[in-house]
């Protein structure tokens, strides 16, 4: 059966530091599933936000000279100014500073105290403020956290929550469902992870201030990862009505996958609650080959690239680049090759040549392709064709596996074997000796293009529109579904006149 709703989530963002192109690589790669599932006709609850707690936060607060609350607005002002620059479709921006929240994370907490699995104890333990994590003796590196990161001694009362009790019902979990952390090698990590033994862990401090009180005792604020998990739950209305609920991906960085793939789904099954479908956890960026960082003075603003490069090519070349899932590497030169090669001279090239084409040889409407003597667009009936040999279920699958690569090669591939068709078809040399078929070699190349940008619309919305514009394709017929033949071009439209979509870069000296 048809899946007509589809919630889609990005971790939500600290706001200890201006977005960068880290950020705004899983957020994009969520904003493209949740358009493509909305061109597919699903509705679509789109999620993204800012985690405004902790102790991190409150130190970058002080360090600013500022209080939490005028700290947290300005940097989160960031993030959703990042939405905008990014073209970012999200339905909702969740801030854990919210009422909504607050009141939902209360409600998670007394619900796992009703359902008996917190309990008031002593921390004592190795902390990462960097982090915001815990960890044991035994997991430190050279007296650091294993990401490097510092650790201090931490003793204080502490709520714990009966992790411990859940490892062997997460195991089957994972056995059961076997999509439930993806990719597989991340998987494979999780649960060696829960196999090693999981310990209760603590869920609350006392040593400072910035978070959302211990319902029934003030003295204690939640534990930041159990605040921020629950803000998938409250931007859908828990504990009130929810109507999206269970997610059907959350999708977050390979570094806190452990606290969305262990700690997340023990405590909904300690509450009850239906465990997300899925967890995807992406990769790392570097820049230039190294680790981006605000020390080493190499972090990439997402709007720097945009003025620089465009909007759309950047949204382009960020899922492009390498597969989703694995890590990858920024770097200027390969920005620059991938946009004039695929972008400004494959698919801007095909636009421009065969709607320039159009407009001076068959006076500025759709071509016909009646009547042609041979069968010659029969190879390119082929090509277009592409896009309908794969079926809807497959694409989607495609998408909820975030092949977002693969699925842009396939693209590209189609528009490097029009252009091909171009070159030795020659539509110009038949101009004379036979316009019949020129008009049909010129129709199936416009008809190519329309199936391409109906396709490049969940990349780069603004040019897709501005091709499907430049082909007075009207604007109920641009979904999934109209990729059909049925909606193929009609002759005879009139088009505009023919803009260039994709600008070569050229680099500034
Ligand atoms: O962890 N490459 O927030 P955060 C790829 N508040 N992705 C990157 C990246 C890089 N170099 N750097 C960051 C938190 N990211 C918590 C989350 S969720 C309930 C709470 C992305 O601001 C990646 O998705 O540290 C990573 O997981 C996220 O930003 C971390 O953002």
């Amino acid at each position: 059966m048809a899946q007509e709703k589809f919630y889609i989530t990005t971790p939500i963002y600290y706001v200890n530091d201006s977005p960068h192109i880290g950020h705004a690589y899983t957020t994009l790669a969520c904003d493209v599933i949740a358009r493509f599932m909305r061109l597919s006709g699903i509705k679509v609850k789109f999620l993204t936000g800012t985690d405004e707690h902790g102790q991190k936060v409150e130190k970058s607060a002080a360090t600013a000279g500022k209080s939490p609350q005028a700290f947290t607005d300005e940097v989160s002002q960031r993030f959703r100014d990042l939405c905008k620059a990014m073209n970012f479709s999200n339905d909702d921006f969740i801030r854990t500073t919210e009422l909504r929240h607050k009141k939902s994370a209360q409600a998670l907490w007394k619900k796992l105290e009703e359902n008996g699995h917190i309990y008031l104890d002593k921390y004592s333990g190795w902390y990462s403020v960097r982090d915001e994590a815990f960890y044991q003796e035994a997991e430190l590196v050279n007296g650091k956290a294993p990401t490097g990161a510092d650790v201090e001694w931490v003793e204080e009362e502490s709520y714990f929550f009966d992790l411990s009790k859940w490892q062997e019902k997460l195991l089957q979990y994972y056995e059961k469902n076997p999509d439930f952390i993806a990719p597989e090698s991340r998987r494979n990590e999780v649960i060696s992870f829960v196999k090693g033994g999981l310990k209760d862990l603590s869920i609350s401090r006392t040593t400072f201030k910035w978070g959302i009180p211990v319902p029934g005792n003030e003295k204690h604020i939640m534990y930041v990862w159990f605040d921020a998990l629950v803000n998938y739950l409250s931007a859908d209305g828990f504990p009130d009505s929810t109507s999206f609920w269970p997610a059907d991906l959350h999708v977050v960085g390979k570094d806190i996958l452990r606290f969305h793939a262990v700690y997340w789904p023990a405590f909904l099954m300690a509450a009850n609650l239906p465990l997300p479908k899925r967890i995807f956890a992406n990769g790392w960026w570097t820049v230039e080959g190294e680790k981006m960082s605000k020390s080493s003075g190499n972090v990439v603003a997402p709007t720097d690239l945009i003025n620089e490069f465009g909007l759309d090519q950047t949204r382009y070349y960020l899922l492009r680049e390498f597969p989703f899932g694995q890590d990858g590497n920024f770097s200027h030169e390969r920005m620059i090759a991938v946009v004039n090669s695929e972008l400004a001279n494959n698919v801007g090239n095909l636009v421009q040549r065969t709607l320039s084409m159009i407009q001076k040889n068959c006076n500025g409407a759709v071509p016909t392709y009646e009547g042609v003597g041979r069968d010659v667009d029969k190879k390119l009936k082929e090509l277009v064709q592409v896009t309908k040999k794969e079926t809807p279920e497959l694409v989607r699958k495609k998408y909820s596996d975030c092949k977002f690569q693969e699925i842009i090669l396939e693209i590209i591939e189609m528009s490097s074997a029009l252009n091909a068709y171009i070159d030795s078809e020659a539509p110009w040399v038949q101009k004379k000796s036979n316009p019949q078929l020129m008009e049909a070699i010129l129709y199936y190349l416009a008809e190519g293009i329309r199936c391409i940008a109906i396709m490049l619309q969940p990349f780069m919305p603004d040019s897709a529109e501005k091709i499907l514009d430049l082909l007075a394709t009207p604007q109920d017929q641009r979904t999934f579904e109209h990729l059909k033949p049925a909606y193929a071009l009609k002759p005879g439209t009139k088009l505009p006149e023919p803009k260039a979509i994709f600008p070569r870069y050229i680099e500034k000296k």
